[in-house]
């Protein structure tokens, strides 16, 4: 139904001011380096790629409130819209590849523009909800989900950095997958708002399989949705997906992780993709650092229709 003609643009946003770990800027160089591109072409998509996003970083970036580097991840973020929505505009999937979490601000805003119903399913260990007031970190990556449902309000007289965001998904078209660290506020918020969230608790229950399907009914009941997957790969567990900044012990298998993506590919209303937190410099060795960028290549792959007879 979406994009026919099967032709993707690759998003390289090489970010890493979200958090506060060297590295994770260089993710989307390994993902290019050991091939990505021609693992996707080989899928029958046509890629288009016009090198790294560039993010110039601003002379003057003073905190606001807990916030760290306020500025910077606002106008990256910018820049990482402006391309994610030209290429949904030109008929093209967006791929987009981190860079940290918080280039999901952008992402997801960015597909919001042009279709303004999608629903965003975000895997994830954590749920990256805190507002610039509950998070603890000052780490802008914790917090994207805030600013995108509206959470996230400039407190009076401060600097309205992320006014531009304006609160462009709705509770319902959001829901989350993989979570165990969660903060108490984001436990709470979640609650209150019922938002949908099915934490490695119900994986264990349910199965991967029940869980997805149970995801997609509710976040997308007549199955004619656009559907944003952004895939946070510490939703994975370290043990397939060690080289990343907050790793968490007890996360989604390689098959779990790998069959989520086909599942939400065989719906046929897949939209966009980002893959984020890849850090190549935090492996403890070299196979390591290659599990976790080949942990990446597949997402894309199932996400893309590999495996998919
Ligand atoms: N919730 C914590 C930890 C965290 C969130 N996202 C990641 N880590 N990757 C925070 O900093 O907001
Ligand atoms: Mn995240
Ligand atoms: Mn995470």
């Amino acid at each position: 139904k979406f994009y026919p003609k099967k032709e993707l643009t690759l998003i390289s946003a090489p970010f890493s001011g979200g958090q506060g770990r060297d590295g994770v800027d260089e993710g989307p160089r390994h993902l290019l380096e050991m091939g990505l591109v021609n693992e996707i072409e080989e899928l029958g998509w046509k890629t288009h790629f016009d090198g790294h996003l560039d993010f110039p970083i601003p002379a003057e970036d003073a905190d606001i409130g807990k916030m760290k580097r306020p500025r910077y991840v606002s106008n990256s973020n910018k820049i990482v819209y402006e391309a994610v929505s030209k290429a949904v505009k030109n008929d093209t999937f967006p791929l987009t590849i981190g860079g940290d979490h918080s280039i999901a601000i952008g992402t997801v805003a960015g597909v919001q523009s042009v279709y303004p119903n999608a629903g965003v399913l975000w895997i994830d260990a954590h749920a990256d909800i805190n507002t610039p007031e509950s998070t603890d970190s000052g780490n802008l990556h914790g917090c994207p989900v805030s600013f995108l449902v509206g959470l996230a309000k400039a407190q009076p007289g401060q600097e309205d950095v992320f006014g531009w965001v304006n609160d462009c998904l709705s509770f319902d078209r959001l829901a989350y997958i993989a979570l165990r660290d969660l903060d108490v506020f984001e436990k709470k918020i979640i609650k209150e708002k019922n938002i949908i969230a099915y934490t490695m608790h119900h994986v264990d229950k349910y199965g991967i399989a029940k869980v997805v399907e149970m995801a997609l009914n509710r976040l997308d009941p007549d199955g004619d949705r656009p559907i944003h997957l952004s895939f946070d790969v510490d939703a994975i567990d370290p043990i397939y997906a060690p080289s990343t900044g907050t790793p968490v012990r007890g996360g989604l298998t390689w098959r779990e992780a790998s069959y989520l993506c086909e599942a939400v590919a065989e719906t046929g209303n897949l939209v966009a993709m980002d893959i984020v937190e890849c850090n190549p410099h935090l492996g403890e060795t070299e196979i390591a650092v290659k599990d976790t960028i080949a942990v990446g290549i597949t997402l894309a792959k199932c996400a893309l229709g590999d495996v998919l007879l």
